[in-house]
């Protein structure tokens, strides 16, 4: 049996609200040694880590950690938001009964840690004095090492945060317990795991893998269904998967912030690390603040809308970065900076890693390199072309690495939002971008976000799998309230940001993409920003404000007329087809505000009179 109390009091903690957790769950999971956890314990853990070979060499400062190869993902089917009040199902958040889902969970993890450590990881998700903090508070138990150390990277870990809480029973309790990872029947019948947010007890239960999100808790679970749920249930605020970033006009000194929500696949991580491009540089600069989450609200002494990101690192989609995608994620991985890579191809002799699309090809001499499984290269067979790297594997490492990290990103003001910003990978249909000035219409946009499936292959020809403000697997009460909730927070504020809706993605004859992207997606965002600023006018559509192509700035860029037309032009037949399955989607949420269908119908009407209907 563990000796907790020695364990806490050695770290100081003092909260007896806390104390008594680890206390219950030490002893139900049968946990051998409890330890308490901070950032400054991280040397010591990578060292043990090490030493342990739960993670491996990648050159100075970096490491590098496999998963096992059934767990290498969140796992949508198997993601419950449990309450106690039946009124909280929604169509996407999984709704169970809590006592139902707590006793399965008690079951499951009981003994579960038998021989293992438990680390106690105190944490917050927010900058320390945002007006958020008290949702920001958390104590994460795991029995596993290298979840302590992502932890540490990607929320602000220490005592502190908990011992000088105001209310000391005000935290998030965040269990999470590994299980016999082999013998859990993942994706069968028989699947054993459960990863449970009990909301309305702000606790959260997840058994069955070590990897990302399904292990790191403060992340998704509280940073974004915890958080989502808290929010609402406040009234106070908006948790969302959105990237945030700034932007400089060095010419005004006028400083702008966006923020945005984009489903898996689309863009979101390069365009939150994206940089200006060459002929732009002198005048704008561009900042990152996130790639993930943002909890945004409005401040009542100004009456804007503000934004945090509450994380503190990066958990990042390793497949495809590359100088040209995202140069300053590569900075962010650098020698020196403590990044832990996961299930990306490793070299265990040279130390180096890779994956696909971190150069056009893979190493030409496999000798000593593994692919994300442990298995040799040089020992694949002839024709097999299966990826080295896993295509969900991930680098992580602290914001502060990012090169181009914002000035004030531990601000606990947090920023004044002047746009909101959705997009989804979509091949015709949705233009460059189309501002939308109406409140109603820009929840609307949100609520109908989508990406399109891979075409042809599942579903309908065009039909997108709609993805409400990138928030599907983080829905944490229903769609309808969900919608009136977001009427209400930026309804409340004086000073209302602008919506737009981006494409980086329409493509053209052969599947070649009309827009170059990347850093080039900065033009487009400028415009929006002259058009707040009523610099620009662009031209009004049935589905919103579009740039004229006198409007963008597009010094330097290669671009046909024909691709630029098409690419700032509505497909009127696409639009009217897409509104019939949007019609479809949105009658699944049962009460959706009155606001959100007479959008739909503004928007369909206008479509139909567009087309002499
Ligand atoms: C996710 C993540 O699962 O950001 O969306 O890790
Ligand atoms: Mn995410």
């Amino acid at each position: 049996m563990a000796d907790v109390e020695a364990a806490l009091d050695a770290a100081g903690l003092k909260n007896q609200h806390v104390r008594e957790y680890v206390r219950y769950w030490a002893e139900l999971t049968g946990a051998a040694n409890v330890e308490v956890v901070s950032a400054a314990d991280d040397a010591r853990l990578i060292a043990e880590a090490l030493a342990a070979g739960e993670i491996e060499p990648a050159g100075e400062g970096l490491y590098y950690s496999r998963s096992y190869h059934k767990d290498t993902a969140r796992s949508e089917e198997r993601t419950i938001v449990a309450t106690t009040k039946a009124s909280d199902a929604g169509t996407y958040n999984n709704w169970r009964d809590a006592n139902e889902m707590t006793e399965l969970q008690k079951n499951n993890m009981r003994g579960a840690s038998a021989g293992k450590t438990m680390y106690v990881i105190p944490y917050l998700m927010a900058q320390p004095g945002s007006p958020l903090e008290r949702f920001a508070a958390g104590v994460e138990l795991t029995d596993c090492r290298p979840v302590v150390l992502h932890m540490i990277r990607m929320a602000r870990v220490g005592v502190e945060y908990i011992n000088s809480l105001t209310d000391q029973n005000s935290f998030v309790r965040a269990v999470h317990v590994t299980g016999d990872l082999p013998n859990l029947g993942q994706g069968t019948p028989d699947d054993k795991r459960y990863f449970v947010t009990v909301a309305d007890e702000r606790t959260i239960l997840h058994y069955g893998s070590s990897y990302g999100g399904n292990a790191l808790l403060g992340k998704i679970a509280h940073g974004l269904r915890q958080a989502a749920y808290d929010g609402w249930a406040s009234g106070e605020f908006l948790s969302e998967q959105f990237m945030l970033i700034g932007i400089t006009d060095k010419a005004t000194g006028r400083k702008y912030h966006i923020c945005g929500g984009f489903p898996s696949a689309s863009g979101k991580t390069n365009l939150a690390m994206m940089l200006a491009p060459d002929d732009l540089g002198d005048r704008y600069h561009v900042e990152f603040y996130g790639d993930d989450i943002a909890w945004l609200w409005v401040n009542e002494s100004d009456g804007k809308l503000y934004a945090i990101n509450p994380e503190f690192g990066v958990f990042g989609v390793a497949k495809d970065t590359n100088e040209t995608t995202n140069p300053t994620a590569l900075g962010s991985i650098e020698p020196g900076t403590g990044a832990i890579f996961t299930n990306i191809a490793y070299n265990p002799t040279t130390q180096e890693v890779w994956w696909e699309g971190r150069t056009p090809q893979p190493p030409a001499d496999v000798t000593g390199w593994l692919d994300w499984m442990g298995a040799p290269i040089a020992d694949r067979k002839e024709g097999d072309t299966s990826p080295w790297a896993h295509p969900n594997s991930r680098f992580t490492t602290t914001l502060s690495k990012v090169p181009n990290i914002a000035s004030d990103f531990e601000d606990p003001k947090g920023v004044p939002i002047d746009a909101i910003i959705f997009g989804g990978r979509t091949r015709d249909r949705e233009p460059l971008i189309r501002a939308i000035t109406d409140i109603a219409e820009g929840v609307y946009d949100g609520l109908t976000l989508g990406a399109e499936a891979t075409f042809a292959a599942e579903g309908v020809e065009g039909q997108l799998r709609y993805d409400p403000m990138s928030m599907r697997p983080f829905m944490s009460y229903p769609e309808a309230d969900y919608a009136a909730h977001w009427l209400k927070i930026v309804g409340a504020a004086s000073e209302k940001p602008l919506f737009a809706h981006v494409n980086w993605f329409q493509r053209g004859e052969g599947g070649r993409f009309l827009w170059p992207g990347y850093r080039d997606n900065l033009r487009p965002l400028l415009w929006l920003m002259q058009l707040k600023n009523g610099e620009v006018t662009g031209r009004q559509t049935p589905v919103g404000i579009i740039p004229t192509r006198e409007e963008l700035d597009l010094t330097g860029v290669d671009i046909s007329d024909e691709d630029l037309n098409t690419l700032l032009t509505i497909d009127n037949a696409r639009w009217r087809q897409e509104m019939g399955f949007r019609e479809t989607h949105l009658t699944q949420f049962d009460g959706l505000p009155e606001e959100i269908w007479e959008a739909h119908r503004r928007v369909a009407a206008a479509l139909d009179a567009e087309a002499g209907k």
